[in-house]
């Protein structure tokens, strides 16, 4: 099954949500495995992750998102739909979402055309709360607990990081790396097991890749070829939020995006962004992590946030 179709069961399944059933419907990541464990870093440091794990085969999608805004923003304190998702600039659409009705009952909607578009004007934290969604199970699963614990303080001070046995997350910066770059030289890679860019090349052009406002917006995902480990849009379209800490009030994004002429080589470094912003060039991308020891540790972190919460 290719992912356009994969991506159009969810539509389905969450349009049937939106429809009016009980219970909104649960959406479907499609992730890919990424094994090579244990394998050695780049050049530049990163890429060595020593476990096997899944990433997201494409970006976060606009209905996959708008499935958890519907689950999660019927009011919206933690700021999880940006008004810019559905505003139109110069006659143009640059994201995917429109919000209907009131605090209290707000509910979302894709945009014709835009639904397999990446949702943009997401910020970390919504990147954060959407894979704690996830990990506690989507429908009124919580954001604020489970992968990541979220506090304000830990938020104001940029220091928030994945919790042990999280099932679903934000991609670390060297799972994010080596699924974007490695490729065992013995299975066809470059000779020191990376490519130059994520399309398992050395050379880019913008026939592989959304940059250099060749197109002026995103694309939806899956328009260009995929690479080694069958991801897609690993270079360009939007640049993806990593859980790599720069300092400060900054963290890592990956892969550089459809406003950027170029897309960067690791040796030049990567993007780095205040953790808070929202733009239409920023998205993101989560990873699966497999484990018989997940669900024990989330009981664990589960009955410490419970214990604050009380205290
Ligand atoms: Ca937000
Ligand atoms: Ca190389
Ligand atoms: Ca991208």
């Amino acid at each position: 099954m290719s992912v356009k179709s994969i991506i159009s069961v969810a539509a389905i399944a969450a349009a049937t949500g939106l429809a009016g059933t009980s219970a909104l419907a649960q959406i479907t990541i499609p992730t890919v495995p990424i094994g090579d464990a244990g394998n050695a870093a780049d050049s530049t440091g990163f890429g060595s992750v020593a476990y096997t794990y899944n990433i997201g085969q494409t970006e976060v999608t606009n209905t996959q998102y708008a499935a958890f805004l519907n689950a999660k923003a019927a009011s919206d304190p933690y700021g999880l739909y940006n008004t810019s998702m559905g505003a139109t600039f110069n006659g143009i659409v640059f994201g995917g979402i429109t919000r209907s009705g009131s605090s209290g009952s707000y509910t979302y909607s894709t945009i014709s055309g835009r639904e397999n578009n990446p949702v943009n004007f997401v910020s970390f934290w919504d990147a954060t709360r959407f894979a704690n969604w996830l990990h506690n199970g989507q429908g009124s699963g919580d954001t604020e607990t489970g992968a990541y614990t979220l506090t304000s303080g830990g938020i104001i001070a940029n220091t928030i990081t994945r919790n042990a046995g999280a099932q679903w997350a934000v991609t670390s910066e060297n799972e994010w790396y080596k699924a974007a770059y490695y490729q065992p030289a013995s299975a066809g890679g470059d000779s020191d097991n990376y490519w130059s860019y994520p399309t398992s090349s050395n050379t880019i052009t913008t026939a592989q890749a959304n940059y250099n406002y060749v197109i002026g917006n995103t694309t939806p995902v899956g328009s260009y070829a995929a690479n080694y480990y069958g991801l897609y849009d690993m270079a360009g379209n939007v640049r993806e939020w990593t859980e790599g800490i720069w300092y400060d009030t900054r963290r890592n994004m990956r892969g550089d995006d459809y406003t950027r002429t170029n897309i960067l080589v690791p040796t030049d470094g990567r993007n780095i962004v205040v953790h808070t912003a929202e733009s239409s060039n920023y998205g993101f991308r989560v990873s699966q992590i497999p484990g018989p020891g997940s669900v024990a540790l989330l009981s664990i972190g589960g009955l410490a946030a419970a214990r604050r919460r009380r205290s």
